[in-house]
């Protein structure tokens, strides 16, 4: 007998564990909570540190307009260490939490993609900074919006500066073997083979510290120029070794080179490489300067790539939780209303200028800037000059000009 009474404490206490463990947290009537997810330990952790500390500055700043409501605004970090399984884990976490009605991220468009099936499937909405593959918002979802560009249109602008202004007749092709950086790696080199120019080699590569093997047929090539789709901290190990091996070959990436640490493991090796970026230099932006400072004094350094567009992420999440709210009578909004409520954003002035989504969370029209390292100095990277820019529509916002 009492080893059946044992047993049915233990069964209702396991019952209760596990209603605790897999329910969501129930949201509390007056707690509003906006998570941001990018890596912040490892090897890309500057871009993803950045991408929080832009969107904790947002919190703090504009903040009230939610706390003035009523609700109790929180900032809850995460960590997805650049880690596709990481990332999921992360956002099977953040779903449970009901409180959290919006995520900031991700940097990777490889952790993105599947990290954001669970959002979708939890209505949760995700407003990114960074992530340029075409997929994170080609599939469609109400949930999933970015406020940069795309690799389609970033592989492309590319392209057209290596032929018009290098005037390179070939070209060495790398890329990271992820989704983003094989994904911009091959608009990059369709492009440039539809203008005409030979692409010697098409490699991927997870290598991450002796690049003989990688670097030893494009020297025995020689072509005019290299490109390394994927992200600085691997990249610039690659150029290092590269230009001590003697390649005389000039250097190119998208917006994974867009960060200081590129100069700071690559020195004079990446001096003079060519970068797309789908974030814009602080000085480019008229309401970033107040940003740059008020960063630099909450944080004590200076904003790199996708802080000031994080920050312009949560100005968008801010309002479209303050007009949830108000449509939802001043009562707690839904994460459906949440999402709805971002992708009804139409003109919306943020630190990175005026936004607007198409129906697929791109928003309507990006810039892609390109830009050249002047320095290996580390700190003298916002110094970077930019050498151009394109400005490109979205693939639906072309589809409605040309009146489809
Ligand atoms: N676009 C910059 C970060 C890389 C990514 O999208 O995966």
């Amino acid at each position: 007998m009492k080893t059946l009474k044992l047993f049915a404490v233990v069964a209702i206490l396991a019952l209760i564990g596990q209603a605790f463990v897999a329910a969501p947290t129930s949201a509390q009537s007056n707690v509003i909570k906006i998570a941001s997810h990018s890596p912040l330990s490892g090897g890309q952790s500057l871009l993803g540190t950045a991408i929080r500390n832009g969107t904790e500055l947002a919190i703090l700043q504009l903040g009230s307009q939610v706390t003035d409501l009523g609700f109790t605004l929180e900032f809850v970090p995460f960590d997805d260490q650049a880690t596709p399984d990481v990332g999921v884990a992360n956002a099977q976490n953040i779903v449970n939490d009901a409180a959290i009605l919006a995520v900031i991220g991700h940097l990777n468009s490889g952790v993105a993609l599947p990290a954001s099936e669970v959002y979708n499937r939890s209505d949760l909405v995700m407003v990114s900074p960074a992530n340029t593959n075409v997929n994170i918002t080609d599939r469609g979802y109400p949930t999933v919006n970015r406020l940069c560009g795309r690799d389609d249109a970033q592989g492309a602008a590319g392209a057209g500066y290596a032929v018009e202004e290098l005037k390179i007749e070939t070209a060495f092709v790398l890329h990271d073997k992820t989704a983003y950086g094989e994904g911009v790696a091959t608009f990059f080199a369709a492009a440039l083979e539809e203008a005409g120019v030979e692409v010697l080699g098409f490699e991927g590569t997870t290598e991450t510290a002796n690049f003989d093997a990688v670097i030893t047929p494009i020297l025995a090539q020689a072509p005019d120029l290299v490109y390394f789709g994927g992200i600085y901290n691997q990249a610039a190990v690659f150029f290092r070794q590269a230009r001590e091996k003697g390649l005389e070959s000039a250097f190119m990436g998208p917006d994974g080179m867009d960060g200081s640490d590129l100069a700071q493991i690559g020195g004079e090796a990446v001096v003079g490489l060519v970068y797309t970026s789908a974030a814009g230099p602080a000085s480019l932006y008229p309401a970033a300067a107040q940003f740059v400072e008020d960063y630099r004094a909450q944080f004590g350094i200076a904003p790199e790539a996708y802080a000031a567009e994080a920050y312009a992420a949560t100005q968008i999440v801010i309002n479209a939780l303050v007009n949830a709210i108000t449509e939802n009578g001043g009562a707690l909004p839904t994460r459906a209303q949440v999402a709805a409520a971002v992708r009804a954003t139409e003109d919306f002035e943020t630190v990175i200028g005026t936004i607007s989504f198409d129906d697929n969370g791109d928003p309507k029209v990006a810039t892609y800037y390109i830009l050249q390292v002047a320095s290996a100095d580390p700190e003298k990277w916002g110094e970077n000059p930019l050498i151009g820019s394109v400005q490109a529509p979205s693939p639906l916002t072309a589809k409605e000009m040309m009146g489809n």
